[in-house]
């Protein structure tokens, strides 16, 4: 399944309509005023969205899968919004992690996720009977996503609005999931660090790596072979998913425990720190996959040299 929002809105004219003849704004503010987010230490996003979305279905109108009670079932997750991370339960089950970003971990039980934009996770659920809310709650902006598990014929449905307590319970972060042993990323020394402060404010809504906004000609060299450290130190007050490009690294931060990704959360004021074997030669993408964040510049270009 995956989640996202009905439209897309500049967050720098989020009223595109103008009337022609004074260009006053006519439609809706979209920019979203919330509190913090206590996951995310900051923001969920910049848009209010009118509509957040389960494959392409309302919550008064959703998407219901159908399942008989005992099932186990696999549930194949990616946030596909643009600004939006988006916390995720199914009332009334545990669910199990399986993979992330396409990669396999150790089984691990947990019962809400916390998906950034581009973030995928598989899970495991075994379908109790009845009928049940699968709902992404938009974090920080006080708004639902809703589709159904079906496993009876009970007339007593869920709600747009209704809350699973799964919500409120256990988040597993990425860093705390382990990698299986298939895909563990063999203990290296860094051949090479590059280390990048994330910069910008809500106010001047300036998103960039290194106080430089995007260019198409900035590379950060590095060669095939190497063993690459990425330091990403968020020097900003907002969360950012950051997602690599041609390559899946170790989460191999403070606390972190080797899962592969190649999107992943940092928190204000924190530090990501990801390797990578460089063994993908060409040119690539390292950005923020807020897309408001990447672009006004928080990207910028892997490249690697002879
Ligand atoms: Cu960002």
């Amino acid at each position: 399944m995956n989640m996202d929002m009905g439209e897309n809105t500049d967050p720098h004219n989020p009223n595109h309509k103008t009337h022609p003849k004074t260009h006053k704004p006519t439609g809706p503010n979209r920019i979203l005023h919330a509190p913090n987010s206590p996951l995310l230490h900051s923001p969920g996003g910049h848009v209010n969205y009118p509509h957040y979305l389960i494959n392409g279905r309302l919550p008064h109108a959703p998407t219901t899968y159908h399942a008989r009670p005992g099932d186990r079932i696999r549930l194949r997750i990616i946030n596909a919004g643009a600004d939006t991370a988006f916390r995720l339960a199914l009332g009334d089950h545990e669910m199990t992690i399986t993979h992330t970003d396409g990669y396999p971990v150790h089984h691990t039980k947990t019962d809400a996720l916390l998906i950034g934009m581009a973030e995928r996770y598989d899970v495991l659920i075994t379908a109790k009977d009845g009928v049940f809310p699968l709902t992404a709650l938009a974090e920080g902006k006080n708004a639902k996503a809703l589709a159904i598990l079906r496993t009876n014929t009970s007339k007593n449905l869920p709600t747009p609005t209704t809350h699973p307590k799964e919500l409120n319970r256990r988040t597993i972060p990425a860093r705390r999931l382990t990698p299986h042993e298939s895909v563990a990323l063999p203990h290296h020394h860094p051949d090479r660090e590059i280390r990048i402060r994330l910069n910008g404010s809500m106010k001047k809504f300036d998103w960039s790596f290194d106080h430089r906004p995007y260019t198409t000609t900035q590379r950060h060299p590095i060669h095939q072979g190497e063993r690459i450290r990425l330091t990403l130190i968020n020097a900003t007050s907002m969360w950012h998913p950051l997602h690599l490009h041609g390559h899946t690294f170790a989460l191999t931060g403070i606390n972190a425990t080797g899962a592969r990704k190649d999107t992943a959360l940092v928190l204000p004021h924190h530090k990501l720190v990801i390797d990578f074997d460089a063994d993908n030669p060409g040119l690539w993408m390292l950005h923020c996959h807020n897309q408001y964040h990447s672009e006004t510049g928080m990207m910028t270009i892997l490249g690697y040299r002879k």
